[in-house]
């Protein structure tokens, strides 16, 4: 005896609504612990105000529309949602921290959320491959290995956690970020990977040159906000290294995931 149709999809409404409620419960406790005002001239706060909001927005798009994509398109929509959902979480903390009196970069919050938000991308990556028949353990587990030294190298330099054990500049420890994700460029530019992506339904298509152009394009800002926050670039700051990599991550999470669901509407 199984659910007929809209029995089931009532049931899904009803567990994407559940996973909402359960996310809402736990991010209030962080939205009412707010003890500082936010200034109508502190942009940095601002943006980050705006990006916690937008993730959440977000979320909760991703989560309701996973009910009106195909089927194979569903676990994507989930991941998106996870990778947004993650990130509200820590954007309602980072955003406290940054508009405190004596000022402080949210480091450790910021790259926790990346941490967990980056390899889940990599899981979004991944399903990608898979659909255009490239995909393989071997390729995830190599993305996964670079993403995670580009992250650890980044968290090094612009936290200093190492200095006194492994005494390297900022600059240093930039490079081996950058090779990490040269790395990973060269994966999703290379030969194979690039035939491959001319195969496949015009929806996976998409997928694949959006998932491509957010890589190479959408996290180049990263590493010109690391460089703005470890001085090296003239009159630019840890403020302007904030709201550079606020915007890079609602390009990253957010227009990356509503990628995902254009190409799953477009693929039915
Ligand atoms: C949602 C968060 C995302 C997609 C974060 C991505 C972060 C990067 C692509 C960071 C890259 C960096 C380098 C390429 C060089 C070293 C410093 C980093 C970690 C900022």
């Amino acid at each position: 005896m199984g659910l007929n149709k809209p029995n089931l999809n009532a049931t899904r409404t009803k567990v994407a609504l559940s996973a909402l409620l359960a996310l809402l419960v736990v991010g209030t406790q962080t939205v009412s612990a707010a003890t500082t005002v936010l200034a109508s001239n502190d942009w940095v706060g601002i943006s980050f105000w705006i990006a916690t909001a937008m993730m959440l927005a977000f979320t909760v798009f991703f989560l309701v529309e996973r009910q009106n994509v195909p089927d194979k398109w569903k676990t994507s929509m989930t991941v998106a949602a996870l990778v947004t959902g993650v990130a509200w979480y820590h954007y309602t903390y980072m955003r406290e921290v940054a508009i405190m009196a004596d000022g402080g970069s949210p480091l450790v919050y910021r790259y926790i959320d990346w941490l967990i938000t980056v390899p889940l991308q990599v899981v979004e990556f991944y399903l990608i491959l898979a659909a255009i028949g490239v995909g393989t353990f071997v390729m995830f587990r190599n993305l996964m290995v670079a993403s995670i030294v580009m992250l650890v190298a980044g968290f090094f330099g612009e936290s200093g956690a190492m200095d006194g054990t492994l005494e390297l500049s900022a600059t240093v420890w930039w490079v081996i970020g950058m090779l990490g994700w040269g790395y990973i460029l060269y994966e999703l530019w290379s030969g194979d990977v690039k035939e491959a992506s001319e195969s496949g339904s015009p929806g996976v298509q998409y997928a694949f040159n959006a998932m491509r152009m957010i890589v190479t394009v959408g996290w180049a800002i990263y590493p010109i906000g690391y460089l703005m926050g470890a001085g090296t670039i003239d009159g630019m700051g840890a403020d302007d290294m904030n709201i550079l990599y606020n915007v890079a991550d609602l390009v990253n999470k957010g227009a990356f995931g509503m990628m995902i669901w254009y190409a799953a509407k477009h693929d039915e």
